[in-house]
């Protein structure tokens, strides 16, 4: 260094003070500033709303600091590199999290208390960031969570959508969709980075020249729009990491034909490239269901295309050049949605930095890894060739080539099979050819998992059969897994505490093994009793959300209830609606002895209908009528209320998970790949009736299966049972319960017609098979409850068992079994102060 160097490097160091100050004061002082300066309202006056932005600025001023020592320690260790490519992140709010996570929730409670402000006031103005649909967006959000926490070299990245998912309210009884704007008031909590924009090219065509004997392929497209990155910091719990999740957002290209708008028509090719932004703007609200929609595949490669460059100029920006490339990144693709990287990656390699197709191939099988999470064959991707071609022509050009050497490898494995090559060839033929991204997926990826066991095991029997037989090393499982901070410690205090208390340590928040410590308590008379305090503590919280979305008033001595996730009809939420039509049609017919005896109920229903998922929509309806006529019955009373909570979200989940005492998760066995509200639920003390489907068989195998309701038929019997649908003898109470909706008992007969038609017809979900065994489940449930001792420990004992549910667990294993990624933990300073 020389001498003026290291006069501007002191300089430069006694400018800012090393850390952000911990004291009251200090943080008083930093969410004035940004009242004043960022938000540029009066340190004087500002509202709840003004003093959430500025506690979530002076938030991420934290976050920033830790976030930049955390990329400058990973690239001075330059260690392997894992990157998770979803098209989906369902984050929920940041404040609470962020200030748990850096330990400085009490700090800024106090100081907020001071200014006049109550912090749990104030985290309620955050609008959810709800950047993905359901269970597959929340899990990557999870990931994250605990990718920071276990000091992953990770990063996240995805697309910035201006509308997330919709806003859902019930007019009605019927669901209405409202755009979700989430950006309005705007976001403290990304970074904008302008100086990181790429290029990304739509539509053209390919011509191919000679280039020193070799044939070098010339993508000229005619459209293209730049991606510019907004970095979103991502704190991990008691570590000085804060890793990044990157979000690319669509602009108009500022290169990308520049003569248009000196010739011709101005205002028009302004608007045109205005047109760019769509790309990024809307979250598509389907969930599982695929539709061949041009504007998605134009999202995915936007996405993939910036994500792999940004990677590949990193990497070449420490590196010099790509050398080792394959051995220092890995790349997981949740779901098939950013297959297309495959393509991509193949094209940057071999046009842009000329490798040839050998080199390229074997380091793109060798970074790629892909997530599937689903066996319904209508949420496989595949696009028409012809769509592809157009806009991607390139790419189509490559997956041809892959396609060609792929059914080289099958013939020489398997000799001629024409049958086999056709089922397992990239290209579907037929009337619209269609390329299948799963396959694509299958021969580039070095590994493929499901993500609980039985899922893992029916991918290979099913779906992907072909592919295991020639590729039987490339399967595996990952179970599930949620972050045990938001969806426990932070989203229910009273529990924390008292769990913190009886294990005399905190440390289960990033060891959930250590749970396993509350067994000893489980007969425990006092340990039980305080136990059902917190439960009640959350019940009330939950009957007032009631209360405010619903109007209505319900008992928090009753049962409460649950279940909430997207409606499908795999997941049964009819089931659970007939399954309550029945009890209300028992009640309003007993004697006012016999009512005595009923166990109260509280049944909540949340969940969105995909907007264009018509019987799902009606189910909507069908659960709210059930509701008018339930609720306002005298005869009924307290003894059973029905409520439809609308706008199910993250943020919701944390109120309703922790103030749960039954969850229903009752999908026909066979078609929920995982689950993982099932998982929260359990981890809050909250019984589980469901099937033997998804993350609930490995549940019940941790926490006993004597502590959990398991009733319907095995995922191995349900074929069978489908072909002898037409014979089944139905039980008199689901014909019963059928006949009140068909014959109008909740009006509306007609437009209930298609559900009715749908269990009684062909019943492809076994809704009427399972019928009986799940009313037998249900009186089990009643039984249970009236002994609180026995139903207090039976949620004692799934809090216990639930360690194995933490995604912390989940991504060691991906880390170590899949990605070969190690922790890179930066040390914190000497002297840092705690929460630095
Ligand atoms: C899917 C599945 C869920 C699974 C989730 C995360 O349907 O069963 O838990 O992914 O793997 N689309 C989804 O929500």
């Amino acid at each position: 260094m020389s001498e003026d160097e290291r006069h501007r490097s002191d300089l430069l160091y006694t400018l800012m003070d090393t850390y952000i100050k911990n004291d009251v004061l200090s943080v008083q002082e930093s969410i004035v500033n940004h009242v004043e300066y960022t938000i540029a309202r009066s340190r004087y006056h500002f509202d709840d709303f003004e003093a959430y932005q500025a506690t979530a600025y002076s938030t991420r001023d934290r976050l920033i600091e830790s976030w930049n020592d955390t990329q400058q320690y990973f690239h001075d260790q330059d260690p392997k590199r894992v990157y998770y490519l979803s098209m989906e992140f369902l984050v929920g709010r940041s404040l609470l999290n962020a200030l748990y996570n850096l330990n400085l929730k009490g700090l800024y409670r106090e100081a907020l208390e001071q200014l006049g402000y109550n912090l749990e006031i104030i985290k309620e103005r955050e609008r959810d960031a709800a950047l993905g649909n359901g269970g597959l967006g929340r899990l990557a959000s999870c990931f994250l969570d605990s990718m920071a926490t276990e000091n992953l070299p990770a990063w996240g990245y995805g697309l910035r959508y201006q509308y997330g998912m919709f806003r859902q309210t019930i007019q009605d009884g019927f669901q209405r969709e409202n755009p979700d704007y989430w950006l309005t008031l705007g976001n403290p909590w990304e970074i904008e980075r302008p100086n990181v924009t790429y290029p990304v090219s739509f539509y053209g065509h390919v011509s191919a020249r000679e280039e020193d004997g070799r044939q070098i392929f010339v993508w000229n497209p005619a459209e293209q729009v730049d991606a510019v990155a907004y970095d979103n910091p991502i704190p991990g719990y008691r570590t000085a990491n804060t890793i990044n999740l990157r979000l690319w957002s669509a602009k108009p290209s500022r290169e990308f034909d520049l003569e248009s708008f000196n010739s011709g028509d101005y205002v028009a090719s302004i608007l045109e490239k205005q047109n760019a932004e769509s790309i990024s703007s809307v979250l598509y609200p389907d969930d599982r269901t695929y539709k061949g929609k041009e504007l998605r595949l134009k999202q995915q490669h936007f996405f993939v295309s910036a994500t792999l460059q940004d990677i590949l100029r990193r990497y070449t920006a420490q590196h010099g050049s790509l050398e080792n490339f394959s051995d220092k990144v890995a790349l997981q693709l949740n779901d098939t949605h950013p297959t297309i990287g495959i393509a991509e990656l193949m094209r940057l390699l071999m046009d842009v930095y000329k490798w040839g197709w050998t080199a390229s191939w074997e380091a793109t099988t060798k970074v790629f890894s892909f997530t599937n999470h689903t066996v319904l064959p209508e949420a496989l991707e595949q696009w028409p060739v012809e769509l592809l071609q157009e806009l991607l022509p390139r790419h189509m050009q490559i997956i041809y080539d892959i396609n060609w050497r792929f059914l080289q490898e099958l013939r020489a494995k398997f000799g001629n099979d024409q049958a086999r090559e056709y089922r397992m060839s990239i290209i579907q033929e037929g009337d619209e050819k269609m390329v299948r991204m799963a396959h694509l997926a299958l021969v580039a990826s070095h590994t493929v998992n499901g993500v609980a066991e039985i899922h893992s095991e029916l991918i290979k029997q099913t779906i992907f059969e072909d592919f295991y037989e020639m590729y039987p090393k490339k399967f595996q499982n990952k179970t599930n897994g949620v972050t045990p901070r938001r969806w426990l410690a932070f989203c229910n205090p009273p529990l924390r505490n008292l769990i913190n208390e009886t294990l005399g340590t905190d440390a289960w928040i990033s060891r959930l093994d250590l749970l396993e410590g509350l067994k000893s308590h489980a007969d425990d008379g006092e340990f039980q009793s305080r136990w059902v305090e917190v439960k009640q503590l959350a019940k009330a919280k939950l009957a007032a959300k009631i209360k405010e979305l619903c109007g209505v008033e319900v008992s928090t001595d009753a049962l409460f209830d649950v279940q909430v996730k997207r409606i499908h009809e795999y997941k049964r939420q009819v089931l659970n609606i007939l399954g309550i039509i029945h009890r209300y049609d028992q009640i309003r017919n007993m004697s006012e002895e016999e009512k005595a005896d009923v166990v109260p109920r509280v049944c909540i229903i949340g969940g969105k209908a995909a907007p264009g998922y018509e019987l799902a929509k009606r189910i909507i309806k069908l659960i709210s009528a059930v509701s008018q006529r339930v609720n306002n019955d005298p005869a009924v009373g307290d003894l059973l209320k029905v409520v439809f909570i609308p706008d199910y979200n993250v943020s919701l989940a944390e109120v309703i998970v922790p103030g749960s005492e039954l969850s229903q998760h009752i999908s026909t066995a066979g078609t929920e790949a995982s689950g993982t509200s099932n998982m929260k639920f359990a981890m809050n003390g909250c019984l589980i009736i469901g099937t033997m489907d998804g993350a609930n068989v490995e549940i019940a195998e941790e926490i006993g299966d004597d502590n959990i309701f398991i009733f319907g038929a095995l995922a191995h019997e349900v074929p069978k049972l489908r072909t002898e649908r037409a014979d089944l003898k139905v039980d008199d109470r689901f014909a019963h319960v059928v006949r009140l909706i068909s014959s109008g008992e909740f009006g509306y007969a007609d437009f209930f017609t298609p559900i009715v038609d749908a269990v009684q017809g062909s019943d492809y979900y076994l809704v009427a098979n399972d019928f009986p065994a799940y009313l037998r489940a249900q009186d089990a449930v009643d039984r249970t409850y009236k002994n609180s001792s026995i139903w207090t420990r039976m949620s004692i004992m799934s809090v216990a068992g639930c360690g194995k549910f933490s995604s912390d667990r989940t991504i060691r294993q991906y880390a170590t079994e899949i990605w070969g990624v190690e922790p890179c933990e930066r040390p914190r300073p000497p002297n840092a102060p705690e929460g630095y």
